[in-house]
């Protein structure tokens, strides 16, 4: 039986640059986790490494973040799992959070203190949910959007430059397994070998439009520049989403965080998401959030603006920061607020302190 002060270690598998990856480790520092009580494991997918089958038997989808939690108790000891696997950061979040409470010290090595994250009516849950579902929701897909970062030809060369070497090493793990499971060097269900053949096609596909990036449209097969053509075209659509999206997430938080001035689960979500996009529109971790937000709109294009209805003052005294110094007729968008008030927060801080991403 394990001893009374024995801690079982949790491992969270994450990629350092992965948008959604940073929630649960946002939710380490602001729930006060000791440094030793979760293994970080990085699963780097620039090489697939989240498609081999160790990883697969861990969380089948193939995603990061997932979080692997060690059961103390096992019904019987011909049981082989003795840990459970959490496969989505929502979930991990949760967890979390339920997991290292204001009472409860046998379970941690940390005296940090350990706020609740969960929101505490069913109006502020309802609200919460909302914001998470919408964060995760096809239109605000922060992946989609890292991939099809370009809207025209111009645009399209540099973005094929810095992804070309991240898709490639994804491609090849994918032709080697598949390579393999067909040889018999690696064991496979059909299952599997038809998820790495999906995974495969969508990697192929952005990689054929990018690796012709360099040529002019008029150097380019009828088949290639309809390629590139549909390219542009879904990248102005995932794009042109956002703005319904940026639109609901002002209308709908309270300011300057999700629920008014505490902090609670959907914030993780809307701050690793919201940092995503401005470090897609080319924002620094020390610009301030009209700043940002602005960077943001003025990527967007077409006029799209978010109105500034929301006073700086009042913001900042939400947030617990400084207001002395703000003119009191000073105004800004809720997101903007946001921003200002996330990156004040040392876990915020830690996990971008080398850089957004
Ligand atoms: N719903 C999942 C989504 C996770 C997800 O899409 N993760 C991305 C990285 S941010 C991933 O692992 N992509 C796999 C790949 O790039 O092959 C969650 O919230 O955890």
């Amino acid at each position: 039986m394990a001893e009374a002060t024995h801690v079982p270690k949790a491992s969270l598998y994450h990629y350092h640059s992965s948008v959604w990856s940073s929630v649960p480790i946002l939710a380490l520092e602001e729930k006060g986790y000791g440094p030793d009580e979760v293994d970080l494991k990085e699963v780097d997918l620039a090489k697939g490494e989240n498609f081999m089958p160790s990883y697969l038997r861990l969380n089948p989808q193939g995603t990061v973040p997932t979080l692997v939690v060690p059961l103390e108790k096992t019904l019987s000891p011909e049981i082989e799992s003795r840990y459970k696997a959490i496969q989505d950061s929502k979930a991990i979040v949760e967890f979390l959070d339920k997991s290292r409470s204001v009472q409860s010290r046998t379970h941690t090595t940390s005296s940090a203190p350990a706020p609740s994250l969960t929101p505490a009516t069913i109006g502020f849950s309802t609200l919460s949910n909302q914001i998470i579902e919408l964060l995760h929701s096809p239109s605000a897909d922060p992946n989609a959007l890292f991939y099809m970062n370009a809207r025209s030809e111009e645009e399209l060369r540099p973005l094929a430059e810095k992804l070309l070497p991240f898709l490639r090493g994804k491609r090849d793990t994918l032709a080697k397994l598949l390579q393999d499971s067909e040889s018999g060097a690696v064991h496979a269900s059909e299952k599997t070998k038809a998820f790495w053949q999906v995974k495969k096609l969508a990697v192929d596909k952005f990689i054929q439009v990018f690796e012709e990036a360099g040529k002019s449209t008029s150097e380019l097969s009828d088949e290639a520049r309809q390629r590139r053509e549909e390219f542009l075209q879904s990248a102005r659509t995932a794009w042109g989403g956002l703005r319904e999206v940026l639109t609901t997430l002002h209308k709908e938080i309270i300011g300057p965080y999700t629920l008014g001035d505490q902090l609670s689960i959907a914030d993780l979500h809307l701050a690793a998401w919201l940092t995503h996009i401005a470090f897609l529109v080319g924002a620094n971790a020390d610009e301030d959030g009209n700043t940002v937000i602005g960077r943001i709109e003025a990527h967007v294009g077409d006029g799209f603006n978010l109105p500034k209805d929301f006073s700086v003052a009042e913001a900042r005294r939400r947030a617990g920061l400084a207001a002395s110094n703000v003119d009191s007729t000073e105004r800004q968008s809720k997101l903007a607020a946001f921003w200002d008030a996330i990156k004040e927060r040392a876990s915020w801080k830690k996990v971008y302190a080398n850089g957004l991403h």
